[in-house]
């Protein structure tokens, strides 16, 4: 359902905005300290079982602390279940990215095969019997509420078709096209897929639960292990969003392409949150804290914010919804005959519209043409483009593609950088050989 301001980005944005500023200035939780600070809090609230001893989460808590250990991730075996051959994924810590080659030819839909996982600890294997998601908090008009995974089949179900993709896609042309240093996972343009989402609306949850007038916010949370980095244990994965994206049109997803999703995409159930950065898309969800006044969570505060000149004094507002981005279904470094035509597909996406434009460019940026699109502009999901190629001399060339989104965006050839590398959506130069 859409409320009277739901699906307004530049609402979303701006509520964003005046909440960092009210966390900023210390009106809100976390009053009068530091941002390290309320983190040091999150942290304490989550060791002392605060949270965790709400009546829900008895249950939820030590069952999935059981099945989820926390696993050291070797560079070769991350915490990840489904096979990873090298020609559909290139491994990168404790998640996989799509190999761009592998795309060709998949149709619409990332076959699940494919589909990256960005994992900040490991895949957990639960049980759809035994889980529970619990809804609570300040934001109910009353307390703690269940739903068993039969619950949630027993809800009008809906499909959607849109796009995943992490923030930090494409993080590592930072570096090696702008010559900007960055910090996190250096993907190149494969922590993305569109997939088929079936499930129940959280807006239909969250009022069977009770939801209040009062809620301003809607926190998810992992029942994967906690995250712990550089010596800090921020707690399990959670990431509060404004109530309004929450009633808009968020869903607790049960099926992938058809299937229930796989363990590595959140079984048996995550939230896909349409157009925003992945991370708001949280997997194996165990409970939704409902809150009447701003929640915050690493997730909100020290990550997924663009921090760095060119950016706000103290950060962005909390990273929304994605970028332009387009990505051609070639390896690094592809081989073409010279003097022979070739058929270079790819697509673009972003998170602000649906594409309406792609240009290609096989001589480096210096001239372009469009592209054939064949998929109709729609929000939240990709087109698939195409463009006849026949090079004439041999050596290296530069293929290039500019998509123009229907709000009106068109990729820059420079990205602004941030200290984390997020939101990178400058025209990637792909190199390859012509032979
Ligand atoms: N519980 C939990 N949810 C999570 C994550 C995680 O590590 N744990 N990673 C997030 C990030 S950063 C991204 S980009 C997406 C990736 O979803 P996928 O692995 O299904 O592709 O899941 C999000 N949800
Ligand atoms: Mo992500």
């Amino acid at each position: 359902m859409a409320t009277a301001r739901g699906g307004s980005g530049a609402y979303e944005r701006a509520y964003d905005r005046d909440r960092l500023r009210r966390f900023l200035s210390g009106e809100a939780v976390g009053e009068g300290i530091s941002r390290r600070g309320v983190l040091r809090l999150l942290g304490a609230a989550s060791a002392t079982g605060a949270v965790a001893s709400l009546p829900g989460l008895a249950v939820a808590g030590p069952a999935a602390a059981a099945e989820a250990p926390s696993r050291p991730d070797p560079p070769d075996r991350p915490g990840i279940v489904k096979p990873l051959p090298t020609e559909l994924f290139t491994i990168r810590g404790t998640n996989a990215e799509t190999n761009w080659a592998a795309l060709r030819g998949t149709g619409y839909h990332t076959p699940i095969d494919r589909f990256f996982v960005r994992n900040h600890t490991a895949t957990p294997v639960l049980d759809p019997a035994r889980w529970r998601l619990t809804v609570w908090g300040s934001g109910l008009r009353g307390g703690p509420v269940e739903f068993s995974y039969a619950d949630l089949r027993a809800l009008p179900a809906v499909t959607t078709s849109v796009c995943l993709e992490c923030a930090g896609n494409g993080r590592s042309y930072y570096t090696t096209q702008q010559g900007d240093a960055v910090t996190g996972t250096p993907w190149t343009m494969g922590a993305v897929g569109a997939a088929r989402w079936r499930g129940a609306r959280l807006s239909d949850v969250l009022r069977l639960a009770g939801l209040s007038a009062r809620a301003v916010d809607v926190m998810p949370r992992g029942l994967d292990a906690a995250f712990v980095t550089g010596g800090t244990d921020h707690g399990r994965v959670r990431r509060p969003m404004p109530v309004e994206k929450a009633l808009d049109d968020v869903l607790l997803a049960y099926e992938m392409n058809g299937r229930p999703l796989a363990p590595d995409h959140g079984r048996p159930v995550r939230l896909v949150v349409p157009s925003w950065a992945g991370i708001a898309s949280v997997k194996w969800v165990g409970d939704v804290e409902v809150s009447d006044r701003p929640l915050f969570s690493p997730w909100n505060t020290v990550f997924y914010r663009l921090f760095g000149p060119g950016h706000p004094a103290g950060g962005s507002a909390p990273l929304t919804s994605q970028p332009v981005r387009s990505a051609f279904e070639l390896a690094p470094g592809a081989r073409f005959a010279a003097g022979r035509g070739h058929h270079l597909t790819g697509r673009s996406w972003s998170g602000q519209g649906g594409i309406r434009r792609v240009e290609v460019s096989t001589d480096g940026g210096a001239a372009w043409r469009p592209a054939r699109l064949h998929d109709a502009p729609r929000p939240g999901g990709w087109v698939r483009w195409s463009a006849d190629w026949r090079p004439r001399g041999t050596g290296p060339a530069q293929l290039l593609a500019r998509a123009t989104d229907t709000a009106g965006n068109t990729q820059p050839v420079r990205s602004v950088p941030n200290e984390q590398g997020y939101s990178f959506d400058a025209v990637v130069r792909h190199a390859v050989e012509v032979v």
